[in-house]
């Protein structure tokens, strides 16, 4: 397999202080997504996800629900395994940083570090936030009403003073800015990219690299006093997924560099400005791009535990189906902006969209089929402009749909699909099949053809957003297990004339008001 047909797209490693939210499920949708979309158009797919067990924060968590952190982590770890499976993401592996294979990744590329002279011992004196788990300078912070000093994040930092190690960041500068330089779409969206741009351009201070008031960590090698800063150890999980320090491992050569870190905007600059930094310095590949999404609030509110208005994936899926709300968090914002959760906005994609538009479509379609024609695949005829009209649109969505997806624009990928959609909908009352039975039943078994195979291709496309209505619409044209990816999308026959379809059903419910 050639490098240029493997994909290797990432999700951050979550900290298991916390139950999952819909920050999570949405990052590691947007990711499930693209690797979908990916095996689908024939590329070797590595997709990882995992979770961030060291450091002070989760520490923390472990003393106060009063169990040692390993046992701590070993439970709130399988949280995200489970959301996952809820979510059917389709993950390849789950890493945890916990794990022998990590601790050996992480110790390597620090002796890589050392080695190339990145690294020195000195005393940190500074801020640090353990909820953030970063340090600060002064000039960033700001005082809340308490005259407390806070992150810019809002969180609240500590005075630390303590020996660390520092990594010579400062001098990474003019590489960083040559990189980002040569690769324009190293940073998406373009917005997220200034920002970096200009943080960089300001000049960068060293880093510290190493704590030494707690435990909870990978061994600084060859100096136990010290543990490694919990985000060298977590960037360095991306590597660890595909083999490292082993280079020469299949995985490392074949997927290595990653093709998407996707990320929230508040760990951007751990992903765009530290992380290549880290390797450069490492004498290792950066990788290709990091994607910065939004955040979401919910009914127009910041997301907050003190608030108490946590959005609880599993509780979502449960009110409104699984591919609703998969369709909905792509759907209702551009991607990389933030966005609202409101159960308006919820219903009114859901019933509007999926159930009206996309539902419909296929059940009067194929219920038509159903009736008229006892459930046969008809021949076709000659097209008309109409016909050709409709299955041309329907074909130009899959090169659309790929663009976008590539630089993870899924709202106007989607876009794209429902404009089709309306179309067809538009065709069918246009053509009016019900009518055609009586007078022209030869033109009605070609216009009831061209929107079978329609929502054939429609369904193909939407696989990787709504898998299991769409797999269900494919099940009710007879596309085999075979023939639902996209070499096969435009392909002529795979709706073969004399097949009989089984009764179709709605994919899509309705939400009804209790
Ligand atoms: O940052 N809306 O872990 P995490 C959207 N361990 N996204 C949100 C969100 C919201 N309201 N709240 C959080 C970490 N997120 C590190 C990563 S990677 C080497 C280490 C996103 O559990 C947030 O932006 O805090 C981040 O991408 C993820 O959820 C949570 O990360």
């Amino acid at each position: 397999m050639s490098k240029d047909n493997t994909y290797y797209i990432t999700t951050p490693i979550y900290y298991v202080n916390d139950a999952p939210h819909i920050g999570h499920a949405y990052t590691t949708l947007a990711c499930d997504v693209l690797a979908r979309f990916k095996r689908l158009d024939g590329f070797d797919v590595k997709f990882l996800t995992g979770t961030d067990e060291h450091g002070q924060k989760v520490e923390k968590s472990a003393i106060n629900a009063g169990v040692d952190p390993q046992a701590f982590t070993d439970k709130v770890s399988q949280n995200f395994r489970d959301l996952a499976e809820a979510m059917r993401f389709t993950n390849d592996d789950f890493i945890r940083t916990t794990e022998p294979r990590h601790k050996k990744a992480s110790q390597d590329i620090w002796r890589r570090l050392v080695e190339r002279d990145e690294i020195y011992l000195d005393k940190y004196a500074g801020w640090y936030s353990v909820r953030d788990e970063a340090f600060y300078g002064e000039d960033e912070l700001s005082k809340d009403a308490d005259g407390k000093r806070t992150a810019p994040s809002g969180a609240e930092v500590e005075w630390v003073e303590e020996p660390s190690y520092f990594f010579k960041l400062s001098e990474c500068q003019d590489r960083l800015l040559e990189f980002y330089d040569q690769n324009p779409n190293f940073i998406l969206p373009k917005t997220r990219r200034n920002e970096v741009v200009s943080f960089v351009s300001g000049g960068l201070l060293d880093l510290s690299v190493s704590r030494t008031s707690f435990k909870w960590g990978v061994p600084v090698p060859d100096d136990e006093d010290h543990i490694m800063y919990v985000w060298l150890d977590a960037l360095t999980n991306y590597i660890t997924g595909v083999g490292y320090p082993d280079t020469d491992h299949a995985d490392y050569q074949k997927y290595w560099p990653a093709d998407v870190h996707m990320v929230g905007k508040d760990i951007l600059r751990f992903h765009a400005v530290y992380w290549p930094a880290f390797l450069m310095a490492a004498g290792l590949e950066p990788p290709k791009r990091v994607f910065a999404h939004g955040w979401w609030t919910n009914e127009g509110e910041k997301i907050s535990k003190s608030l108490g208005n946590v959005i609880d994936p599993l509780q979502l899926i449960e009110t409104y189906g699984l591919d609703q709300v998969r369709y909905f968090l792509l759907r209702e914002v551009p991607f990389g902006n933030d966005g609202d959760f409101s159960q308006s906005a919820m219903v009114q994609r859901m019933n509007g969209e999926l159930a009206n538009d996309f539902g419909n479509l296929a059940q009067r379609s194929l219920s038509m089929i159903n009736k008229n024609l006892d459930g046969v695949v008809p021949e076709p005829g000659d097209h008309t402009a109409e016909d050709t009209d409709l299955l041309k649109a329907a074909d130009t969505l899959l090169p659309t749909v790929r663009d976008n997806l590539d630089v993870q624009a899924f709202h106007v990928a989607l876009e794209a699909v429902w404009t089709v959609i309306r179309a067809a909908n538009a065709y069918i009352d246009h053509q009016a099949p019900w009518k055609l039975k009586k007078e022209d039943p030869a033109r009605m078994a070609t216009v009831l053809y061209v929107l079978a195979e329609t929502v054939r291709k429609l369904a193909i496309l939407t696989q990787p957003f709504v898998p299991e209505a769409a797999g269900k619409m494919l099940d009710q044209v007879s596309v085999d297990a075979g023939s639902r990816n996209f070499s096969s999308f435009g392909e002529a026959g795979i709706l073969k004339p004399g097949t009989i379809l089984p009764k179709p059903e709605g994919v899509f419910p309705r939400y009804v008001e209790e």
